[in-house]
């Protein structure tokens, strides 16, 4: 019988981190084989390649949502996902501004129970809750287990005393475990709260979650050819400088995510506030000739022109202090406000021919 677990919970706090964690799990100490659905809102995703580079099978759904607008991709990639790998576990990553109730119905066309797991970030709860209270409350509720992540950066234990009473009242038959999926911390409980069992109905979750998360987006994803090899620190250093130049003038950040990758490793970057540092993934080392850049910035104030404007012009002047001489070479393209679709497959790339020393 195939597992499914859910693991559901608001943009960077740490899905993906703590599926990554699961899925070696299972393979490694239970020789179980797993495989993860992850979805992303834009055109180019960043957590798919990610867990890709890193040894997992991976499904990536990206532009939309499966709990809303994209229930039916996510129906047709289970359908393969099963038939063709069999596996022991499906772990599904909806986007961070997903309900969860919804997915566990497609999950149940199958005649399989999903098991939700609610990942909420400890550092962030509180201000989160006070700027989207119903939107977290819709989130954390019909769940399992709560997952309160990143209990490493959390400094007192009271902290977390208050946070427990919270989702307490929003999700009362919930399990809650507190995780660090940097450390390992409490990683045992969540795998013995993978049993608990609530016995909730699978139901239509009516809405459109991007459509309330009210966020806009623009993703791309870039293939960069240098001229001359650079040192791969140097590439880390640029795209890191990039991403702090962008907070610096961005507008409401959501999640910005990057994610840098060749033949010698995988860099993942993420934002999640405007004072916030740039957090960093994986790792890339040696000479890098060629390598893929995948872009994700949400946001709710930027609009997509004014995000794709921006990134643009901070590649550009990033690249010339650091003198790196590339091309883009290939380029995928997605923008969204809310409902309005526009795409358009070469535009940016046609402003993106780069002839520096
Ligand atoms: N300190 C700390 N950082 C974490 C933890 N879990 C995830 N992160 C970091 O938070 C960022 C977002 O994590 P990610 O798994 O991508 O979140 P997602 O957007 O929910 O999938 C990444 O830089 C992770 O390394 C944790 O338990 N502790
Ligand atoms: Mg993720």
């Amino acid at each position: 019988m195939v597992r499914v677990l859910i693991l559901s919970g608001f943009l960077g706090s740490g899905k993906t981190s703590l599926i990554l964690r699961l899925g070696k799990h299972f393979a490694e100490r239970l020789g179980k084989r797993s495989v993860i659905v992850v979805n992303e809102i834009g055109e180019v995703g960043v957590d798919g390649d990610y867990l890709r580079k890193l040894g997992m099978n991976s499904y990536e759904i990206t532009d939309g949502c499966i709990c809303c607008t994209l229930r039916r991709d996510l129906e047709s990639t289970l359908s393969e996902v099963i038939s063709t790998f069999s596996p022991d576990y499906v772990l599904i990553e909806p986007t961070g501004i997903a309900f969860p109730s919804a997915i566990r119905k497609v999950v149940k066309k199958f005649g399989l129970d999903a098991l939700v797991i609610g990942v909420a970030d400890a550092k962030r709860f509180l201000k989160l809750y006070g700027e989207a209270r119903e939107f977290i409350e819709r989130q954390l509720r019909e769940v399992e287990v709560v997952a309160v992540n990143k209990v490493d950066e959390v400094k007192s234990r009271a902290e977390l005393g208050v946070l427990v009473e919270m989702i307490r009242q929003i999700s009362p038959n919930a399990k809650i475990v507190f995780t660090s999926a940097k450390t390992g911390e409490g990683f045992d409980e969540l795998l013995k709260s993978l049993d608990h069992n609530v016995g909730f109905e699978a139901r239509d979750d009516l809405g459109d979650s991007t459509r309330e998360a009210g966020a806009s987006w623009y993703s791309s994803s870039f293939l960069i050819k240098l001229k001359k090899p650079v040192a791969a620190v140097g590439l880390r250093n640029l795209i890191v400088e990039l991403m702090e130049e962008l907070r610096d003038l961005s507008g409401d950040i959501q999640h910005y995510k990057m994610l840098l990758s060749s033949q010698n490793g995988v860099l993942k970057l993420g934002l999640t506030g405007k004072d916030e540092s740039v957090s960093l993934d994986g790792s890339l080392a040696g000479w890098v000739a060629e390598a893929k850049l995948n872009v994700l910035l949400i946001d709710k104030t930027l609009n997509p022109e004014q995000l794709e404007k921006t990134f643009i012009n901070l590649l550009n002047r990033k690249s010339e202090e650091f003198g790196f001489e590339f091309e883009c070479a290939s380029h995928e393209h997605g923008e969204k406000e809310h409902e309005e679709v526009i795409t358009d497959g070469n535009r940016s790339c046609n402003r993106l021919r780069y002839e520096w020393l």
